[in-house]
């Protein structure tokens, strides 16, 4: 007699043609470095090798822009990076008593593949 039961699996193929998938691309975001009067510049150098990894040459370009300019974005990450990296250098600022700041800006991201 025909085994009519229906094993795991069988179904698998209709479950996924029946469905859409709207797959979302993560959010990318810019974390940004704000210049203040008071934070010494070898901090904010020290602040980006240790938090953001970048070279010294770099980490002096990037701290030199914020003096001049009033902001220099740090780098580009996902959500988690980005606020993780902002966290690590408002309790890294606070611990030495400097207003260090760095902020979030949505990059880009969100569109439906
Ligand atoms: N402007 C600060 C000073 O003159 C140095 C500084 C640079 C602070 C960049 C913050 O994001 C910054 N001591």
């Amino acid at each position: 007699m025909e085994d009519k039961t229906i094993k795991p699996g069988d179904l698998q193929g209709d479950f996924l043609t029946q469905e859409k998938l709207h797959l979302k691309r993560p959010d990318m975001y810019r974390v940004v470095l704000l210049n203040d009067d008071y934070t010494p510049r070898d901090f904010v150098v020290w602040i980006l090798m240790r938090v953001f990894y970048k070279v010294e040459t770099e980490s002096t370009k990037i701290m030199l822009e914020a003096h001049t300019l009033g902001k220099s974005t740090v780098g580009v990450y996902t959500y988690d990076v980005a606020t993780t990296k902002i966290a690590q250098v408002e309790k890294m600022a606070k611990q030495y008593e400097h207003p260090l700041t760095c902020i979030l800006e949505v990059e880009s991201g969100g569109e439906e593949e």
